[in-house]
């Protein structure tokens, strides 16, 4: 077998919401396999942070303001990676929201607010990508799914539906765009280390560690959070040519979490 078919030398790579996070893990990645990094951001602030986050790693970056629930503004967005980037190889819709509120005191808004993020949006991002692909004839996309894509938990509601659909949206893009060889997957993180999972994590006031991520180490078998480094590898996998029978699928790259039951207490 030839190693190169995990390059990602010569593709332009456009990851959503990668100013930090796991996004910002994966784009560091596709760099060093060689693609090209495009990231956006909701606001100046965010692309500006990540602007300089790249910078001091050395990795250069096309950086854009686009909110990725916008149609318009996602297909203005990939009009402007084309011509100042070039086609789109590898979309990697990572950009999401948790609002973790039990549902009956959650507002139908805020509802509707992790749906389109979590949800509206990959469908718009995947949509502005697919004609360009189609016409060079490959494309990757890689969905940003989660745990919740297959279980539920308190206070998620929104969240585990967005996650949920996000996984079926995978499946449907790998039905209608797979004989045009685009392969559209999934990566399911366990619990990881980010800022969105930050408040699971808190000190409590005596010091002890939060319930919450005595929990999680219990219950998963590698008896830790994730870091965004462990996602690297599987995403690199999944945009490159080593995937390219590999369609509609959800790799789960959770430490484990999934298959076990929990240590009996
Ligand atoms: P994060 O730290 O909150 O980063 C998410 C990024 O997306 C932020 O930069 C965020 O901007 C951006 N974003 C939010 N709404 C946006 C919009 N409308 N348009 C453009 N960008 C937007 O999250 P993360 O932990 O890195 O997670 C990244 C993805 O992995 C998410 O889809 C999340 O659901 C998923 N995930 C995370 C975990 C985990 O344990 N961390 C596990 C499974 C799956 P703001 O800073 O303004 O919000
Ligand atoms: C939560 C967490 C999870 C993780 C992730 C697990 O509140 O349960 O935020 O949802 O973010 O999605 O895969």
């Amino acid at each position: 077998m030839d190693m190169k078919a995990f390059s990602l030398e010569g593709k332009i790579a456009w990851i959503t919401g990668a100013s930090y996070g796991i996004g910002f893990a994966i784009a560091e990645a596709f760099h060093a396999a060689g693609a090209t990094i495009v990231f956006n951001d909701i606001n100046q602030e965010l692309v500006d942070r990540g602007l300089k986050s790249y910078a001091e790693k050395g990795i250069p970056v096309h950086g854009y303001v686009c909110d990725v629930t916008d149609e318009d503004a996602v297909q203005a967005l990939v009009k402007t990676i084309e011509a100042e980037v070039g086609v789109i190889d590898i979309l990697v819709n990572n950009a999401g929201i948790i609002r973790r509120i039990p549902m009956t005191e959650m507002s139908a808004a805020e509802f509707r607010k992790v749906v389109d993020i979590d949800l509206n949006a990959p469908f718009i991002c995947a949509k502005a990508v697919i004609p360009a692909m189609i016409k060079k004839g490959h494309g990757k996309i890689i969905n940003i799914c989660s745990m919740m894509s297959e279980l539920g938990r308190e206070t998620v509601s929104a969240y585990a539906a967005a996650k949920g659909g996000l996984k079926m949206l995978t499946r449907n893009i790998c039905s209608e765009y797979g004989e045009f060889n685009i392969q559209c997957n999934g990566i399911g993180p366990g619990y990881i280390a980010t800022p969105q999972t930050a408040p699971l994590r808190e000190r409590q006031p005596d010091g002890s560690r939060h319930p919450f991520d005595q929990f999680i180490v219990a219950k998963t078998p590698a008896a830790r959070w994730g870091t965004t480094d462990d996602l690297q590898g599987p995403a690199v996998f999944l945009a490159s040519d080593a995937s390219n029978f590999v369609n509609g699928h959800i790799l789960y790259v959770d430490g484990g979490i999934l298959a076990y039951i929990g240590k009996q207490p």
